[in-house]
């Protein structure tokens, strides 16, 4: 089994702790997304997007990271990580869809605005379709004062609302057992903690559920899909912007 990935990225983060709460060891193919590492065309064979994750597996190439998590546990399904009921797991889905169907927009357009436009991503940018650049340049330009973060910001938190309401009366987001809508949602919490954005659970009572479920995702053997790969200078210079953007991501939030 290979694995095409970045040590940062939100979508190879879901499937490394996936990979890795079921103890799998890939080949591991770390790319570098700011120097275009993604957009080559040995690369874009693999996955024509230009983007990370790819898998291939027994000779097979695999893509879309949500794609990737449920392949992973047909395949292995030693150690499952859906829930057997077919109402459970249409729940799960539910979450699984969800960075598919707009919170990775999200949480670019708020990366973008808050940390990774301090970093050379002039490579990069050079192969993004003009759509994606028209975004992403918003953001890199006027960072948090681009029109698009607050609405995207508040999306973003939106999601966050909604976990906070599941989590209130179960441990996981499906209910009693962790899995692949926990797996979904993990990145995207460590990625406003990278940023040091968590104060926005900790201080909310209707998200504050949060705090104790992603401390519970710590402990299990998937966060090291994370942790084994946290680039502790990137995380360094996120956490400074972070914590830098703090009042103005405060003031955008307190507003509709
Ligand atoms: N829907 C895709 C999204 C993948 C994606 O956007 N990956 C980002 C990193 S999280 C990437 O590779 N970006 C490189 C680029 O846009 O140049 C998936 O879930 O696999």
């Amino acid at each position: 089994m290979e694995l095409y990935h970045n040590d940062m990225s939100v979508c190879a983060q879901k499937v490394r702790v996936t990979i890795a709460e079921k103890n799998l060891s890939p080949i591991e193919h770390h790319l570098n997304l700011g120097a275009g590492d993604s957009h080559t065309p040995a690369y874009l064979q693999l996955n024509p997007k230009g983007v990370v994750p790819t898998l291939i597996d027994k000779g097979r190439v695999i893509v879309e990271s949500t794609v990737i998590c449920e392949y992973l546990d047909d395949a292995y399904p030693e150690i499952p990580l859906r829930p057997s009921d077919p109402f459970e797991r249409a729940q799960m889905r539910k979450w699984t869809l969800v960075p598919d169907a707009g919170l990775h927009l999200w949480c670019s357009t708020v990366s973008f605005a808050i940390a990774w436009r301090h970093q050379d991503r002039s490579e990069q940018m050079k192969k993004w379709t003009p759509q994606v650049r028209a975004e992403r340049l918003e953001a890199i330009n006027s960072g948090l004062d681009a029109p698009l973060v607050k609405p995207h910001l508040h999306n973003y938190v939106g999601v966050l609302k909604k976990m906070g309401e599941a989590l209130r009366s179960n441990t996981w987001l499906t209910g009693g057992s962790y899995g692949l809508a926990d797996i979904a949602m993990l990145p995207y919490v460590c990625r406003l903690d990278d940023m040091a954005q968590n104060w926005i659970w900790e201080e909310s009572d209707d998200m504050r559920p949060i705090t104790d479920w992603l401390e519970r995702c710590r402990s299990r053997p998937g966060y090291a899909g994370i942790a084994r790969h946290y680039n502790t200078a990137v995380v360094a210079n996120m956490k400074q912007h972070g914590e830098q953007a703090i009042d103005k991501v405060r003031e955008l939030l307190s507003t509709d």
